[in-house]
Order: C-alpha cells, then structure tokens, then sequence
C-alpha cells in the first residue's frame, strides 16, 4: 500500500472500479462532464485545470471561442462534476503591462502552494511560453512574468517547494506542433528567476513503448506519496494519420524530482471512447488536473478529450503504482 502525502478529501468526485474493468484507469459513465457548448461563445471545453475550493471546488478552463481563440476562464462547481464557467475570460492584473498583452493563453494548470493557487499556461508572447499568476480566490488574478523566453509549453509546478526551491516542470517547444519533447524541471526562489535546469525524461525510442515515442509532457501537478512523487503526463505517437495522445505515468524522487524512478511502459489511458477519438482533434486524451484523497488513495482525473470536451476518470494511487511496477521502461 502506497500513502498519499496530503489531505482528506472526503467529497472527491467518485465510482468504484467495475468487475471485469482492465485497466488501472476507469472513466467516468456520464462523460463528458463539460460539453463544447456550456458557453454562450464556446466552441470547445477542453485541457482544464480543477483544485479543491472552500466547500467545494474551482478550477481554470480552457474554452476556445466560436472565432477559435483560445483563452482560460475561471468556474466553480459543488461536486467537482456540474461545473458553472464564467463567461467572460480571466483578466490578469499585474506584472508589466508587456507582458499582460494577450496573444493566446491555453492549457491550464492550477497549483496550491503555501497560501494561494498558482496557475500557470501556455502563454503566447512572441511564441508559446509559460505563463505564471496567482489567486486567492478566484475572482482576483494577478499575473507574474513569463518564467521563461519562448518556445515553451505545459509548464506543471510541485506543489510545495523542494529544499527551498520552488520548482516547475516545462516541455521545450517550438513554434508550431512541436514534433519533439522532453520534460525537464527548473527551480526558483521567488516565482519570477527561473534556473537550476534539470533533464528529467524524454520520449521513448523505437518500438518499446511506441505510444510515447515522438514526445512527452506533463499532465497534472504531481502527487506525493510516501515512494515518491506521482506524475501523469502525456505521451504522443506519430502515425499517418498525425498525432496520437496517451496518458502514462511515472515515480519521481522526492527530493531530486528530475530523477525517475520508475516509469509506465504501457500507457494507464488512450482514446477509447467516441468522445476522445473524435472532434476538433481526434483521438487525444490530455489530462491536466487531479483530485486526490489521502485516506483512502483514490485519484479523479480531469482530461481533455479530442481538444473538444473535458472528461473525467478515476484510478487510485495503488492500482497506478501496481501498473507501473509490473511494466516498467528502466
Ligand atoms: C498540444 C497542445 C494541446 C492539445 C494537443 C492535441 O500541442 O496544443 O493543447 O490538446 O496538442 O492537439
């Protein structure tokens, strides 16, 4: 039995694994749980952030408009599963008003550390970079400066700091849909200098786990356990058809968390389901936020799917660390 570090959340969305059910993640039966349309002007709701919020929760979404641009709005919900978006998107106040210049914002993530949520996204300024703010409560935004010059996306923070560091995964990118990607993790004292850059891991060469072999990002602020820290992230394969997004995982040192412990060989999620196979991007699963229970292990997941819909799935700390140790890429 592996331990979550962290706290109680008796409330968490929940379904028990079904009889017959062979994978360690299972979905959802009413997925999607936001549809494309939820608002007025939305053409997609999809790669979505959730966390844990006074009685119930909060999160950032990322809803691409009916001109397809794509921005992050803030939504409340009391069960984690009905969820209210508002319909305007985030306005960011703060930082230089350089950097406050919309282009795009896209795939959110949302990090409680200390005392606030901290939401960090791909931010365009001249390319895709990682934009970094924080909130207290949801209402109030106030950004922080990019923490790195472009190319950059899916930048994931620890949700504590690290021997005194805080510390923010990223997966180096280009321009355009990036047919490479690696994750490495870069650490700071104060949110804005970003440094201390460490390779944590890349994709997977040939035909050993082919469906992380063009590139890899992380998913969801990692999870800690008494083994380690637990990191979903997401894995691409290039077919003929483009590309293809599944989900694995891996078991991160505690104290050096670019160093990987053990690491998924066969992915925990793929597009199954018709609502991931097919939309603005077929065949993608794209998670970007857990919930998770210390006293009784279980995880929900929060995926986008085919960049059109956002889903939710459920597994458990054990059943993620028992996959991974039965087949393990090292
Ligand atoms: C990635 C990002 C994600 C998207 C995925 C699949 O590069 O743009 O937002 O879900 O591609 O299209």
């Amino acid at each position: 039995m592996s331990k979550i570090i962290g706290k109680s959340l008796p409330n968490i969305p929940w379904q028990e694994k079904k009889p017959g059910e062979k994978m360690p993640v299972w979905r959802y039966d009413e997925n999607p749980i936001i549809g494309r349309q939820l608002l007025k002007r939305s053409n997609s709701i999809f790669n979505s952030a959730v966390v844990p919020f006074e009685d119930g929760y909060a999160g950032v979404f990322r809803c691409d408009s009916r001109s397809v641009s794509m921005d992050i709005f803030a939504g409340r919900s009391k069960d984690g599963i009905h969820w209210e978006i508002d319909e305007e998107p985030i306005q960011f106040e703060g930082a230089d008003p350089e950097i406050l210049k919309r282009e795009y914002r896209y795939d959110p993530r949302v990090c409680f550390i200390e005392d606030r949520y901290y939401i960090t996204w791909c931010n365009g300024y001249h390319g895709p970079t990682i934009g970094v703010a924080y909130t207290f409560d949801f209402k109030k935004f106030v950004q922080l400066e990019n923490a790195f010059l472009p190319y950059n996306r899916n930048g994931v923070l620890f949700p504590r700091k690290i021997n005194g560091y805080y510390m923010l995964m990223s997966r180096p990118s280009d321009t355009g849909h990036t047919p490479f990607g690696d994750i490495y993790v870069s650490q700071s004292k104060d949110m804005e200098f970003w440094g201390r850059h460490r390779y944590m891991m890349g994709p997977v060469r040939g035909d050993f786990s082919a469906w992380q072999s063009t590139k890899i990002g992380p998913g969801p602020v990692p999870i800690e356990t008494d083994e380690g820290w637990l990191l979903i992230y997401h894995g691409v394969l290039t077919t003929c058809n483009g590309y293809v997004y599944r989900m694995g995982c891996a078991l991160l040192d505690l104290d050096e968390p670019w160093k990987v412990k053990c690491r998924t060989r066969d992915y925990i999620m793929a597009p199954y389901e018709y609502y991931e196979c097919v939309g603005d991007v077929p065949n993608v699963v794209f998670p970007c936020a857990t919930l998770a229970d210390a006293d009784t292990g279980r995880i929900a997941i929060y995926y986008g799917c085919a960049d059109t819909v956002t889903g939710l799935a459920f597994t458990t700390v054990d059943e993620l660390m028992a996959y991974m140790k039965e087949n393990p890429i090292a």
